[in-house]
């Protein structure tokens, strides 16, 4: 731990230098460092050190407390920029899983069934010998990685892959994102962008929630405009708790965004309410959009969306006028990141409507920031791999999917084909996340090698032969991240405290011993800390000065608005046609195209949405005792139903009801509420792990994925997470 640590002394010595380095640092205050040192005797082992938390992908900066060994307490850092000095509850009750009963401790193989603990070296060897037989009989394509990126996991997971030659490296994308960005590519040639909220007079968010799927710095953004007066609506089937800094709630029929979106473009086209010159200099297929918009009027949308004729119309008319400090906000997951069949085709919607309010890089508007990158290494140190051959697989199957994220359910499909043969999961929990778990098993079941890298035993890790235990996050420095925005900055995951289990390794020892194993060791010839002082020294850094900073960033980079950016589309313009969404079957310009499943008639049927708790992520905190309290005291459980379909279905509040369909069937509470579409039903999506050795989470709950069905999006890949329709009838009824 020692060389990790700052002790004071190294900290008052380090600072000064560090100023250089690290400009606009807010590292951590003489008095809170004074805080911490309460005990204030020399013979106390006591240090601080930043991370980044690992309970979401927003990875937020801290400094950890570190008193005998043990974490005491974090304080954001002021400088992370999506953090900005404030963590969410979740970074607080997560950092616990490091000293978490359930944490696996040892390499474990499945034997009759069961996981007996082995050693490292049987593991690696083992693995290392099906590697090999798989490559030798199918190539390397036949081998897949999924994972969740993390920085250290990305670097490490991607290298070790294309070592042995496959390109197969997915990410959770394919359940999280990307449809929409995806469909955003093929608009405007980048996958992302950023609504400059705070600043705005106007901005519209679409099936997001910042107060409950949270980023700090998101909600500090939200808050800052909303103090400003600024308009800011919320488009969803469920009342989120962002209303609490909105003026508005849209209660939308869940899956019909996407003519939501056709009707205010219909607005803003037909009353001319944009700008001809900005539409003629920067777009292509202006033309055929607007002709199709001719019968996308708002009564039209109205009977599809459950939205008033007026509301669109208003909204659309007061987007317009408040442009271009006005933009639909880029959304996540919940509407159509992934949700539907017509997902990948409402990101394009949105695009091009955000198009037609001239808002790309204005102040208010919605911009794309600037980065900075790790630059190139020495050679000698760090050898190149070579580009794995071929594509990675789904790419031609699915061509508007990302290659830099791949249709990783696609690949679960080819594993119950044979076509691959061994999978890697690396901080990710694809059973219970990604689609249907008894299916993805089933897909799982078929393969002649399986691995999980984890640190307590999931349903991915129940599902594999071979599980292997990482360190916790605090217990490991890793990879330096790069984070893109209006300043740009990097970040530090240092070891805040020593390793509890000492027969766990952390991620870079687990790759660079497991490619030695499989031959290709020549590419893993350094530590952790030189890859990580080399990449940053090509940005004028180093990794002790960041070890002392935590965060530096970028103000010479700093994004500045107005400067139309270059469209990186095939065109070189902003496209509202596109011959890729033609040639993958969609229509050129976006239209409407309904979600697969609907809902039936019938009073106790309903499409089946989840959404985020604040207290939780994903899979990964329901066995965080501190966290699961909560849920326990506060009935987070319950599944939300409106109110009027409640009182015809003879449901109160707080009744036990089954929830059923083709895939699964189960009984839960519920919250009859006003506050949800009637033909929408809200299961939080955190909850009904089926893992035994997660003592904590087992049992609580349903989870939403077991009730949807496995389905692919056409072109796009994503998983049609909300194309589940259920039945409801109160028990004993
Ligand atoms: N607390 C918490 N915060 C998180 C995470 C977490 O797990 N927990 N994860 C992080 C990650 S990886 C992600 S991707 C983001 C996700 O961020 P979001 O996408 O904002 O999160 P969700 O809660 O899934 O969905 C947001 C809202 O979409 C609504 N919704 C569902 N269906 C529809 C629909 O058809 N149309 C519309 N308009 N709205 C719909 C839901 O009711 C929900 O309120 O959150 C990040 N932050
Ligand atoms: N049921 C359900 N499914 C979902 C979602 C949901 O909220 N609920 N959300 C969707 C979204 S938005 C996304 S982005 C994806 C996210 O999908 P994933 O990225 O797979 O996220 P989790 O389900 O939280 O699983 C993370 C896994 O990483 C493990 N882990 C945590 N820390 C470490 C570590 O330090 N090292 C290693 N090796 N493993 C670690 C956890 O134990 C867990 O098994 O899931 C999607 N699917
Ligand atoms: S938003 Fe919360 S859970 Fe996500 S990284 Fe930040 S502190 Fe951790
Ligand atoms: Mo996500």
């Amino acid at each position: 731990m020692s060389e990790n640590a700052i002790t004071r002394r190294s900290f008052l010595a380090g600072s000064a230098g560090v100023a250089a380095v690290a400009a606009g640092a807010g590292f951590l205050s003489f008095n809170a460092w004074e805080q911490a040192d309460a005990r204030g005797t020399s013979d106390i082992d006591h240090h601080t050190a930043h991370s980044l938390c690992n309970s979401c992908s927003s990875k937020c900066g801290f400094t950890g407390y570190v008193v005998d060994g043990k974490l005491g307490k974090m304080i954001g850092d002021a400088n992370h920029p999506n953090c900005e000095g404030t963590l969410c509850g979740r970074g607080y009750g997560f950092a616990s899983i490091a000293y978490n009963e359930d944490r696996l401790t040892d390499p474990l193989k499945k034997n009759g069934g069961k996981f007996e603990k082995i050693t490292w070296d049987q593991a690696y060897s083992e693995i290392a010998e099906k590697v090999k037989a798989i490559i030798d009989e199918k190539g390397p394509q036949a081998l897949a990685m999924v994972q969740d990126p993390r920085p250290s996991g990305s670097y490490y997971t991607k290298r070790f892959m294309n070592a042995l030659g496959s390109p197969n490296v997915y990410t959770h994308g394919a359940a999280c994102n990307m449809s929409k960005n995806a469909g955003f590519t093929q608009v405007i040639g980048t996958g992302d962008f950023t609504s400059d909220v705070a600043n705005s007079k106007m901005t519209m968010f679409i099936g997001r929630s910042y107060a409950d799927a949270i980023k700090p710095s998101q909600l500090h953004a939200m808050q800052k405009a909303h103090e400003n007066g600024a308009e800011l609506v919320i488009v969803d089937p469920r009342l989120n708790n962002s209303i609490a800094f909105a003026d508005e709630w849209v209660p939308i029929n869940p899956g019909t965004d996407l003519a939501f979106i056709l009707a205010m473009a219909h607005v803003v086209v037909h009353n001319k309410l944009y700008d001809a010159s900005y539409i003629a200099e920067n777009t292509v297929g202006f033309e055929e959009w607007a002709d199709y918009l001719k019968d996308c009027t708002p009564a039209w949308a109205e009977e599809i969306t459950g939205i008033s004729k007026d509301t669109i119309e208003r909204l659309a008319t007061d987007l317009a006028t408040a442009a271009p400090a006005a933009s639909i906000e880029p959304s996540w997951r919940g509407a159509y990141g992934c949700s539907y069949a017509n997902s990948g085709e409402t990101a394009r919607a949105v695009c091009c409507f955000n198009t037609l309010l001239g808002c790309w890089n204005q102040e208010g508007g919605a911009f794309f920031g600037n980065s900075v990158k790790a630059g190139n290494l020495d050679k000698e140190k760090f050898p190149p791999v070579p580009k794995p051959e071929g594509k990675i697989a789904g790419a031609d199957e699915y061509p508007l999917s990302l290659a830099g994220m791949g249709v990783n359910v696609y690949a679960a499909e080819l594993a119950k084909k044979g076509e691959i043969k061994g999978m890697f999961f690396y901080n990710s929990n694809m059973v219970a996340g990604y689609s249907n778990p008894k299916y993805l098993e089933d897909c799982l079941s078929n393969l002649e090698l399986s691995v999980a890298i984890d640190i307590q035993m999931t349903e991915t890790c129940q599902a594999c032969d071979y599980v292997l235990p990482d360190t916790s996050y605090l217990e490991r420095l890793e990879v330096p991240e790069f984070i893109g925005g209006k300043i740009p900055a990097v970040s530090l995951r240092d070891q805040v405290i020593e390793k509890i289990h000492p027969n766990t390794k952390p991620v870079d020892e687990i790759f660079t011993e497991l490619a030695e194993a499989c031959g290709v060791g020549e590419y893993f010839p350094f530590t952790i800390e030189e890859l990580a002082d080399a990449q940053l020294r090509t940005v004028g850094l180093t990794l002790d000065g960041l070890r002392v900073a935590g965060t530096a960033r970028f103000p010479e980079k700093t994004f500045k608005f107005g400067k139309t950016p270059t469209w990186k589309t095939p065109t070189g313009k902003i496209q509202f046609s596109s011959d890729a969404c033609h040639a993958a079957g969609y229509p050129s310009v976006p239209q409407w195209t309904e979600p697969v499943a609907s809902v039936p008639e019938g009073d106790n049927y309903f499409r089946l949405i989840g959404g985020k708790q604040a207290v939780h992520t994903h899979t990964q905190t329901a066995n965080v005792p501190a966290l699961m309290n909560i849920s326990k005291q506060y009935n987070l459980d319950r599944v939300w139903i409106n109110a009027s379909r409640a009182a015809k279905l003879g449901i109160a509040e707080g009744d036990e009801v089954e929830i059923s369909n083709d895939e699964a069937k189960g009984t839960v509470k519920v919250h009859v509420t006003e506050r949800i579409n009637p033909e929408a039903l809200y299961m939080p999506s955190h909850y009904g792990c089926s893992s035994k050795d997660e003592k904590t989470a087992y049992g609580f709950g349903l989870r939403q994925m077991d009730f949807v069905p496995f389905r692919i999006e056409p072109g796009y890949g994503g998983i049609c997470s909300q194309e589940a329709i259920v039945s409801v009838r109160k028990v004993g009824a």
